[in-house]
């Protein structure tokens, strides 16, 4: 009966007031609905999106709203569970909108309880999951949910140089520190594999296909990088502690960690010309800040907030959080790309006390992004923006704005020489199926240079990963969020030499022989010497879970690496191609 009701409502709401919620949008998502199918956003993007925040179980401050429905503290508390494991990453820590439109007691205590539970409900074809319907909240829930968008949200704690210091530990001083190798490994061609549930990563030797040593980091670390020199691997956990691992080491491990912030997604190291191995920075989700250390212990040195102004409307945004860092070669620069403001900073560290940032204007909402073959350019996502912005990294301005395709999601991109175009960066996407193709060479393909030379199609979207190696001629892209599991168990090849040829389809996940489970296949990672290719076959905490090794030239399976210990793998880190970004 109340199911029924519910239904009615909706449809009266779809049909009256659907042009509130879409006032409520912001510039960029009006466009976006119009060309929304009409299901909204897919099962990947929904399942992308809502990766569970550790902001979950932190205390946080809170103001009592009178306007707001009566909720127990216990109610609250599990709103604030939920908000945090399944809203925050679209909707925003303090609701005021990213992906996700705003939901700040202004605008929901307006539109009431009963409104808020069909929307939450039945979701809206602006995007919104239909969290009810779909089962994964009972009604129950999402009642608590539609009172619990009515409070003040509760603000995380801040997270200054007083916490960091007091989180930093320095396990094993320089000076204690191996003064040259103290190992056998070929240490280029060792991989850093992300055990995402086990809060750990692998430290796999991949000449021998052997687990080094597995090791203690954050939880769900998600990305490695490398220092200039080669010897220190740095990681940082979704909780937002970064780890250095000394690979000179007789077993590699930890030196020392650091907590920069409570939630973080990005990390990396000077690679200028004098200042090998000298800085590191990392980049937080909350609070919204990076933060400049010292490269071989992580003493923090220096904190700059990324809150302020929208490129676009120009409004005061309190939580731009940080996307993806990358290490300038030619220059001592980090690039950091803030995501709710769609500015990309190019901060120069010659002299932190004095630092020097250079703010690009660009889309909404940078995400994920790589060089292009010779370094000057950097490529990133504005998700969705539907756009990739490049920046000339020599000028210090936007070479460009894109259009590509729905969600781009390149990882670090694909670079490749195009038998007609020249040199092209390539990205996947997360909306559709389209693998864009970008000119990158302004010299001699002028007319090419940043404009999408072809659109291959792949095998469907959900797309993350896309990778080839210089001495190549596959481009491989991985489909790890496709609903379909055929499509998300497998990837698609390119022959680079004839684009036109349809992909050749892999069945990955079926050559790992790992039983049932989800098994999504996930980041292709070439190894040192560009010819094999590694993916992970993600299962969930208590499935089995494999890494399969194929042969890039005759994309023939060569080996499966499979252990007990290899809980949920999710990205991996080729060292020499992570430390000179090849890709
Ligand atoms: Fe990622 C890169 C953020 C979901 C695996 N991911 C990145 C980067 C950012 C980011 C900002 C770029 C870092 C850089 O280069 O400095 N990722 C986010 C999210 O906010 C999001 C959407 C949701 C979340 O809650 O985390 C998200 N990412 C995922 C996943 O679900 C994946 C598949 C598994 C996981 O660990 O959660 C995943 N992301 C990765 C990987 C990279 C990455 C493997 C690095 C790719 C590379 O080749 O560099």
């Amino acid at each position: 009966m109340k199911h029924f009701k519910l239904r009615v409502l909706a449809s009266l709401l779809g049909a009256v007031l659907f042009p509130m919620t879409i006032s409520l949008s912001l510039a960029d998502e009006k466009k976006e609905d119009k060309k929304a199918p009409e299901k909204g956003v897919s099962d990947a993007e929904i399942k992308y999106q809502a990766g569970g925040s550790p902001l979950a179980d932190q205390e946080m401050h809170q103001n009592i709203n009178e306007k707001a429905p009566k909720m127990t503290k216990a109610e609250f508390d599990r709103g604030k569970q939920i908000y945090f494991e399944r809203c925050a990453g679209c909707h925003g820590v303090l609701r005021k909108g990213a992906t996700g439109k705003p939901l700040t007691p202004d605008i929901t205590l307006e539109k009431g309880t009963e409104y808020l539970k069909v929307f939450i409900g039945y979701g809206s074809p602006a995007g919104m999951p239909n969290w009810g319907t779909s089962g994964e909240l009972t009604e129950q829930e999402v009642d608590l949910m539609a009172r619990y968008v009515q409070q003040e949200p509760p603000m995380p704690p801040e997270f200054g140089m007083k916490e960091m210091k007091a989180s930093w530990k320095l396990i094993v001083p320089p000076e204690r520190r191996p003064k040259k190798k103290m190992n056998t490994y070929n240490i280029e061609n060792i991989f850093s594999t992300t055990l995402r549930d086990a809060g750990e990563v692998a430290l796999i030797d991949g000449d021998t296909k052997k687990i080094i040593n597995i090791v203690k980091t954050g939880y769900a670390v998600h990305i490695s990088r490398m220092s200039a020199s080669g010897r220190y691997l740095y990681v940082v956990g979704r909780d937002a502690k970064v780890n250095v691992i000394d690979l000179w080491m007789e077993k590699p491990d930890n030196v020392a960690e650091i907590k920069i912030g409570l939630e973080a997604r990005s990390v990396d190291t000077s690679k200028y010309k004098g200042y090998e191995d000298k800085y590191a920075i990392a980049g937080s989700y909350w609070p919204p800040q990076y933060t400049i250390m010292k490269g071989d212990t992580l003493e923090p040195l220096k904190i700059v907030s990324t809150r302020g102004m929208t490129v676009d409307a120009q409004e005061f945004h309190p939580e731009p959080r940080v996307a993806s860092i990358v290490a300038t070669h030619h220059k001592p620069e980090f690039v950091v790309n803030v995501k709710e403001t769609g500015k990309i900073l190019l901060v120069n560290y010659r002299d932190i006390n004095n630092l020097t940032v250079t703010e690009i204007g660009s889309a909404r909402f940078l995400h994920d992004g790589g060089w292009d073959s010779t370094k000057r350019y950097f490529l990133v996502a504005a998700n969705q923006s539907n756009k990739i912005a490049v920046v000339d990294t020599k000028e210090g301005k936007l070479q460009a704005l894109i259009d590509v395709g729905k969600i781009p999601h390149p990882g670090r991109g694909a670079n490749f020489i195009h038998p007609k175009y020249g040199p092209v960066w390539a990205t996947g996407h997360l909306g559709d199926e389209n693998i864009a193709l970008i000119g990158t060479d302004p010299i001699k393909h002028k007319k090419q240079a940043w404009t999408v030379v072809e659109m291959l199609k792949g095998q469907g979207g959900g797309s993350l990963f896309l990778k080839t190696h210089p001495k190549s001629k596959n481009l491989w892209v991985d489909t790890p969020l496709n609903p379909d599991p055929k499509i998300s168990q497998s990837v698609a090849v390119f022959d680079i030499a004839d684009l036109s040829k349809a992909p050749q389809i892999l069945p990955i996940a079926e050559w790992a022989g790992v039983g049932e489970g989800a098994k999504r296949v996930v980041q292709p990672e070439y190894n040192r010497a560009g010819d094999e290719v590694w993916f992970s076959v993600w299962s969930a905490k208590n499935q089995q879970s494999a890494i399969v090794i194929v042969d890039d030239k005759t994309r023939k399976l060569k080996t499966v690496i499979k252990d007990p210990k290899m809980i949920t793998p999710t990205g991996k880190f080729n060292v020499y191609n992570t430390q000179h970004d090849v890709y």
